[in-house]
């Protein structure tokens, strides 16, 4: 397994519901270490962006409503096997499906707040981690 990076959202739902420390606290423990962090707001036009290869799917207007609706924190994330380890750390998209003890099914509310995002692949976490982040903010 290699060493590599992740990148995630804690999401507008979890920020408002006060989840912001408990969920850091999941992440720390399951090994991640942060490389970049910060508590920012997305526009509509970066959301939108972000979420580009949705475009086409029938909840991109409401996802995009719902990640510029409140502040998020972005980050990212240095484990090994990063990417498969996060995913499972967050559990399935739908928190009715996630297993127990994931974030997901700890903090999210349904499938379209679902309190945290995770990269799929190791080519979308650093295409999405150099959306958020400057090379000058990842240590
Ligand atoms: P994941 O975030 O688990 O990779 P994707 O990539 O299928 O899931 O979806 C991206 C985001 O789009 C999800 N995190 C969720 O916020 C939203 N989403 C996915 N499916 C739905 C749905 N059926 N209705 C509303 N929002 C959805």
């Amino acid at each position: 397994m290699a060493t590599n990076r992740t990148f995630t959202m804690i999401k507008p739902d979890a920020v408002k519901a006060g989840h912001i420390g408990a969920i850091l606290a999941k992440i720390n423990e399951a090994g991640f270490t942060i490389k970049a962090m910060k508590y920012t707001k997305l526009s509509a036009e970066k959301a939108g962006e972000f979420y580009a290869v949705h475009k086409e799917r029938p909840f991109y207007g409401e996802l995009v409503e719902f990640m510029s609706s409140g502040p998020i924190v972005a980050a990212i994330l240095e484990k090994e096997n990063a990417v498969a380890d996060f995913r499972k750390l967050i559990g399935a998209t739908n928190p009715a499906e996630a297993a127990p003890g994931t974030i997901r099914a700890l903090y999210a509310k349904s499938i379209g707040e679902n309190a945290v995002h995770g990269a799929d692949s190791d080519e979308n976490a650093a295409i999405e981690g150099s959306f958020h982040f400057a090379g000058t903010e990842i240590f």
